[in-house]
């Protein structure tokens, strides 16, 4: 079997989606997610006009044969374009495999080790109340992990919460401008909490995202307020880039730490896992090459008791979250997923066989990944430029969004 060609599809059913399609003359083809927010064009051209040309006339069984010699054959290692490009082959080359011998994707990385994957919803609200009412309907809808996150009063337009009062905001730019204010947020955060507690108890693990926001001595702050509130995790506290930030945190409180949805290998989190700074690591599918690259990590950390908990925000593709499953059913140190709703466009746009079911996602039982992408829905939706948010603190300086 050889790979006769592969195309880029960018689709915007609500967001923007970069997808592969990778073909071969037995007429069986697999997708693959490239998607990388607010930078999507940077990773379709990368494809198309240098990772396609490499792949033609490739066995697609040799998945890590083709891993290696797009990452060590492009001199230029690492960096999320190049990762979410790699990823992208990757996943649809483990979805041909899985086609071609007709089994899905996770049978094929160790069979299930779990019975479904756990995952966690958000409740995101404007007032402590609201992000109550909101944990509430998760639980009863069957949610066993929420992340919480809230308005702080003061604070316009921040990270995971509703979109509110855009005042401020420069017509000039493309891009959204969110307020901070560190001092307002540390004094509310462990009130959300005792309050979140207090109405939902413990028997639902509860999750926060700070969003790169803190200096290692505050998030070890906050770390220690939050502790009696047995957290799950608390999220990417510091910004993720300065490995030796987590020994501080780590030296002030026992609340568990995640990080690394910005990471693309394991050369990004080798010595948070190895020094055991952090219990969880966030890494993606799509951002970190792919399952193969996705599970050296999982091995990598397993004797070092770190798990994964693989970032799955809404603008990671429903092929993303395929392959995440499939990883996770599969890889015993995956020990949950962010399960961010898609659009129902973007559900029509990629047909997909994973379902949610008492707070469990499952890859379903299809050959390879169980995913598609419907081309000519795909075609409606043009490309639509698209920015992240960027943050500035009270004094106008720009801070980590
Ligand atoms: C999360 C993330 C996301 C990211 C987003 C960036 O924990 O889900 O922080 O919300 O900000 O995916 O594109
Ligand atoms: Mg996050």
């Amino acid at each position: 079997m050889r790979i006769t060609g592969a195309r880029v599809v960018v689709t915007s059913p609500g967001r923007n989606f970069v997808t592969l399609k990778v073909e071969t003359d037995e007429g069986v083809y697999g997708v693959g997610d490239g998607t990388l927010n607010g930078r999507e064009l940077a990773v379709a051209s990368y494809l198309a006009d240098h990772v396609v040309p490499m792949l033609e006339g490739r066995d697609p069984a040799d998945i890590e044969d083709t891993w290696q010699l797009l990452y060590k054959g492009a001199y230029w290692r690492r960096g999320p374009v190049t990762m979410a490009a790699i990823a992208a082959v990757d996943m649809a080359l483990w979805d041909i495999k899985g086609k071609v011998l007709g089994t899905p994707v996770y049978n094929l990385l160790g069979g299930r080790s779990r019975k479904g994957v756990l995952c966690y919803g958000h409740a995101s609200g404007r007032t402590i109340e609201d992000t109550v009412e909101q944990v509430l309907r998760l639980r009863e809808e069957g949610y066993r992990a929420i992340r919480a996150q809230c308005v702080v009063p003061g604070i316009d337009n921040m990270y995971g919460t509703p979109r509110g009062d855009v005042s401020g905001q420069r017509p000039d730019l493309p891009f959204v401008e969110d307020g901070w204010s560190t001092e307002k947020y540390l004094r509310f955060a462990p009130e959300l909490f005792a309050r979140v507690r207090e109405a939902v108890g413990f028997d639902v693990h509860l999750l926060h995202d700070a969003h790169h926001r803190l200096t290692p001595a505050e998030a070890g702050w906050l770390g220690k307020r939050l502790e009696d509130h047995q957290l799950f995790w608390l999220e990417d506290a510091v910004p993720a880039e300065l490995q030796e930030s987590f020994r501080v945190i780590r030296q002030h409180t026992t609340t568990p730490l995640a990080v690394g949805e910005v990471f693309n290998s394991l050369y990004d989190c080798h010595q948070l896992i190895r020094e055991q700074l952090i219990d969880y690591v966030r890494a993606s599918v799509v951002h970190a090459g792919g399952i193969t690259h996705l599970r050296k990590i999982a091995h990598f950390a397993e004797p070092y008791h770190v798990r994964t908990g693989c970032h799955g925000a809404a603008d990671l593709s429903p092929v993303s979250m395929a392959a995440a499953l499939h990883y996770g059913l599969a890889t015993h140190n995956a020990a949950i997923q962010e399960y961010g709703h898609h659009s129902e466009e973007t559900l029509e746009v990629f047909p997909h066989a994973w379902s949610f079911a008492d707070g469990y996602l499952h890859p379903g039982e299809a050959p390879g990944l169980g995913v598609d992408i419907d081309e000519s829905l795909a075609a409606k939706y043009e490309y639509q430029r698209g920015y992240l948010p960027v943050s500035r603190r009270e004094d106008g300086t720009v801070g980590s969004w």
